[in-house]
């Protein structure tokens, strides 16, 4: 049965949002319905909101899986504050349009794939499937400084700076398939981040090798977190799925599901015994320096299959297809995720050492490996030696006891599991607020299942996902909330919101419009002032606006048709929440200028005649008049 139709014995959660409740909770007051006492906590979330007006205790950053786009929400009220292109195109900011954005997404792709896009017409590819956002670190918790993201569709790893919250690197990864599992540094700061590619494929996939897998390798990557340049690469046998890193910077660690290197379903779940891939940081750092590699297309990769003989990796053996992979708070314990098996496998980081210096079982790392449940695919943490596991099978999260397992494992008399509560429908990930990190609070987790089926009034045939909210700050984890999500956001990380300081206005010295700024200099022009007229150079015609609620500092401007025309446009209103926009009618522009920002497009003027522009993001009572035209003349051509 459902449970959390009931906030409490008797009362539907229906009662709790129509009834005397709803008052009570929004008043901040102790609630009490049916002589059934509920604390603050729930309270404060039995609403599913936080009270108007109220601000949020975290963060939420989640992913948008095929959206490719990062989504901020406020947490624990659920609300979704803000969307961040990234892979993906925005109609609303114009990114993927502007100048600024386009360099962002350009400058990082691999020259062949330039090549190949260039052939069809395009500068970047036009789709993402962003998975797994997580946070840099420094000394085992969040810093506040970037989000990094993986795009397992076309290979490529992404930045988002925390003052902007806009996203500032995109690269392509070379050699590797699929970047899937993505994490950074956790110690002693990131550092680090670290990309799992999924798929396997020949190192050097030119066609030269076609339907031969024995030639397949797959490919783990670290990137420089500040840089965002490839620091060092190293092949590995299998694939790989999820990764994560130790509290101590020693070692990184993947999830692999495919042993066999199968290339279909049968094939790939043959084994009984998958594994876990161990990265020794030390040593391929020290592979790297003593020349230990093989230079393809610009990066040093490291041979570190099985069978290689080196001291760069170890294969665990752990039952079967594992899928997440997670590091508890305490710096010691790792859960791998058994995903066809009802297990979870508990890795002790502090035996990793004896596997690299002498010839011990692999599988003496392991610790505890207790049944929790059918499907377990990714583990969250309390902080207080508790972890919680998806069953995607079950549809349930389980919580239990990391020591106990580790007892039973031992032979001793103990049951880890200490509650189970029902999810809908088919959770992935789930995550707890600071989970990740050693700061772990254990007040909430949330559960992001991946169907709703009949939760919600019908949409058609494709649902939503739905995730919920449930409070773990008691044995008895109960959902509070339940809302639906669009496609599809696998994993998220809740973030402490002292951690996280945006600024309101932007910097006139960022760096987002070094190119903008440059290009001024040379017109002799100060992108602040504008310039009345547009500047020509041959066909060449760049046009220096502001912008200042409610008026563009042109109300029109005059090219010739087949003009290569660029427009900047610099917003002057150094207020909080008074963004502009540049939408160009016909034209297929449109982009958002943020306060105190410069925003620029190039486009070929090829449409003659009278063309209306407009500021698309209300700013102003007179926002509908702001506005202006750009005249076109025909060249007759
Ligand atoms: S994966 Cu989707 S449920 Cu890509 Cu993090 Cu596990
Ligand atoms: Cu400026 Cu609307």
């Amino acid at each position: 049965m459902s449970k959390d139709n009931e906030v409490k014995e008797g009362v539907s959660r229906r009662d709790v949002l129509t009834g005397p409740l709803r008052g009570a909770v929004a008043a901040g007051a102790v609630a009490a319905v049916g002589g059934v006492a509920l604390t603050p906590q729930q309270a404060k979330a039995a609403g599913g909101e936080v009270a108007p007006g109220e601000l949020d205790e975290y963060y939420g950053f989640w992913s948008s899986g095929q959206t490719g786009e990062l989504r901020i929400m406020g947490f624990p009220s659920m609300r979704e504050l803000m969307r961040v292109p990234v892979f993906n195109r925005c109609s609303a900011t114009g990114w993927g349009q502007t100048n600024e954005s386009l360099k962002i997404m350009t400058e990082g792709l691999l020259p062949e794939t330039k090549e190949f896009l260039a052939k069809r017409g395009m500068k970047t590819y036009d789709n993402g499937d962003l998975h797994h956002p997580h946070m840099s670190f420094t000394d085992g918790t969040y810093d506040g400084r970037y989000l990094f993201m993986n795009d397992k569709a076309n290979t490529r790893v992404a930045r988002v700076r925390c003052d902007v919250m806009k996203c500032d690197k995109i690269i392509e990864i070379p050699n590797a398939k699929a970047i899937h599992g993505l994490r950074p540094q956790k110690f002693p700061r990131t550092g680090y981040v670290f990309a799992n590619g999924e798929d396997e494929t020949p190192l050097v996939n030119d066609g030269s090798i076609l339907d031969d897998p024995s030639q397949y390798v797959n490919i783990f990557t670290a990137i420089d977190g500040d840089t965002m340049e490839i620091a060092w690469q190293v092949m590995v046998s299998g694939n790989l799925d999820n990764t994560d890193c130790d509290y101590q910077g020693k070692y990184a660690y993947s999830t692999s599901y495919n042993s066999e290197m199968g290339m279909n379903l049968a094939e790939m779940t043959e084994n009984e015994m998958d594994h876990v891939v161990v990265f020794n940081l030390a040593e391929i750092e020290a592979g790297i320096e003593a020349g230990d590699y093989q230079e393809v297309k610009g990066v040093k990769v490291i041979d570190g299959r099985k069978g290689s003989n080196k001291n760069y990796t170890r294969y665990i053996p752990i039952p079967n297809s594992p899928h997440g992979i997670n590091t508890a708070p305490d710096g010691k314990h790792v859960c791998i995720n058994g995903k066809l098996s009802p297990t979870v496998s508990i890795m002790d980081v502090t035996k990793l050492d004896a596997l690299f210096e002498s010839d011990v079982d692999p599988r003496s790392c392991i610790v505890g490996e207790p049944e929790l449940g059918l499907g377990p695919l990714h583990t969250a943490f309390d902080g207080q030696g508790n972890a919680f596991t998806t069953l995607f099978l079950d549809s349930q999260i389980v919580k239990w006891n990391i020591d106990k397992a580790i007892a039973a494992f031992n032979g001793e008399e103990a049951d880890p599991i200490i509650s189970k509560v029902d999810v809908h429908y088919q959770p992935g990930h789930n995550s707890t607020s600071m989970g990740e990190t050693k700061e772990a609070d254990g007040k909430w987790l949330i559960s992001m299942n991946k169907f709703s089926k009949d939760r919600f009034i019908n949409v058609g045939p494709l649902k939503p996902e739905n995730e919920q909210l449930i409070d773990i700050s008691t044995d008895q984890m109960e959902v509070v909330h339940d809302g639906p999500t669009f496609a599809e956001p696998h994993d998220s990380i809740i973030v402490r919101a002292d951690i996280v300081n945006p600024v309101n206005v932007w910097d006139r010295n960022d760096v987002t419009w070094e190119d903008a700024r440059k290009q001024a200099e040379a017109d002799g022009v100060v992108l602040e002032e504008g310039a009345e007229e547009p500047i020509r150079d041959g066909n060449k015609v760049r046009l220096y606006m502001t912008s200042q609620a409610p008026m563009f500092s042109h109300e029109k401007f005059t090219v010739k048709q087949g003009d290569e025309v660029t427009i900047f446009v610099t917003n002057l209103d150094d207020v909080d929440d008074v963004t502009h926009g540049f939408c160009l009618g016909n034209y297929g522009i449109a982009f958002e200028i943020g306060p105190m920002a410069t925003a620029s497009i190039t486009f070929t003027a090829d449409r003659p005649g009278v063309h209306w522009f407009y500021c698309q993001w209300f700013c102003h009572a007179l926002h509908m008049e702001m506005r202006g035209r750009m005249l076109v003349e025909p060249t007759g051509a």
